[in-house]
């Protein structure tokens, strides 16, 4: 391999093999006690917090390096009521007439409807963009690759990183998302991902009572 422009990776750690299982084990363990709730505390967190989740997300795999993603992070209470009123003229044309009613029918155990108050009740909104390619410093397009791919996996270590600090999140997809763009002032380089939802669940939170599958119905050993 050619080593130019390589270093030594002196960061990585391997552990003794016993260790290595009770931290496989005590992740996970950790990891399935994660809940996405829909009901948010309106109590603050110190935007360090996210700061620090977001530097986590940042370091994501992705396609060539070029990190196609933007996390715009909402705490200012008129945006999220713009941002929530968007929504919800979204999510009730989607509940009233585009979800089909297979669709309607797959989400009746999470309880949902048009009403997203946790829009508002939530410390922070984070819209995640993806840049489906990029600008250089002389305006010039610089393609992006795998873009759905990274800036899932980005996102996946966004939730972990937000869990692993005591928050909870909610990945919230209002269809479509276009409006994020306008509100938040986004190029147009950048499609709305995702809005994720982070704060202190609401005291005495309830969630749907669902589990995942067994290791046996996700995974094979060849
Ligand atoms: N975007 C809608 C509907 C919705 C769709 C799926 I798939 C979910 O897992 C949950 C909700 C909403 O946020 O209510």
């Amino acid at each position: 391999m050619n080593s130019k422009n390589f270093v030594l990776h002196n960061e990585y750690e391997e552990y003794p093999v016993e260790e290595m299982r009770e931290r496989a084990r005590s992740f996970y363990e950790h990891m399935s006690r994660r809940r996405t709730v829909r009901e948010f505390s309106e109590r603050l967190v110190p935007q360090e917090v996210i700061e620090d989740c977001l530097m986590t997300a940042g370091t994501a795999p992705n396609g060539a390096n070029m990190q196609p993603w933007h996390f715009a992070v909402i705490s200012d209470p008129e945006v999220k009521n713009e941002i929530r009123e968007a929504a919800e003229e979204e999510e009730r044309e989607f509940y009233e007439n585009r979800a089909t009613d297979e669709w309607l029918e797959a989400l009746a155990p999470l309880g949902t409807d048009a009403n997203k108050p946790f829009l508002e009740e939530a410390p922070y909104l984070i819209a995640i963009f993806s840049q489906s390619y990029g600008i250089d410093e002389e305006g010039n397009k610089q393609k992006h690759y795998y873009v759905k791919e990274s800036v899932g996996i980005a996102t996946g270590m966004l939730i972990a990183a937000v869990h692993n600090a005591g928050l909870a999140s909610l990945t919230h997809t209002p269809s479509p998302m276009g409006f994020l763009n306008e509100i938040l002032d986004r190029p147009s380089n950048e499609r709305p991902f995702l809005l994720l939802v982070v704060g202190y669940p609401k005291e005495n939170v309830k969630v749907p009572d669902i589990s995942k599958k067994p290791l046996k119905d996700i995974a094979s050993f060849i």
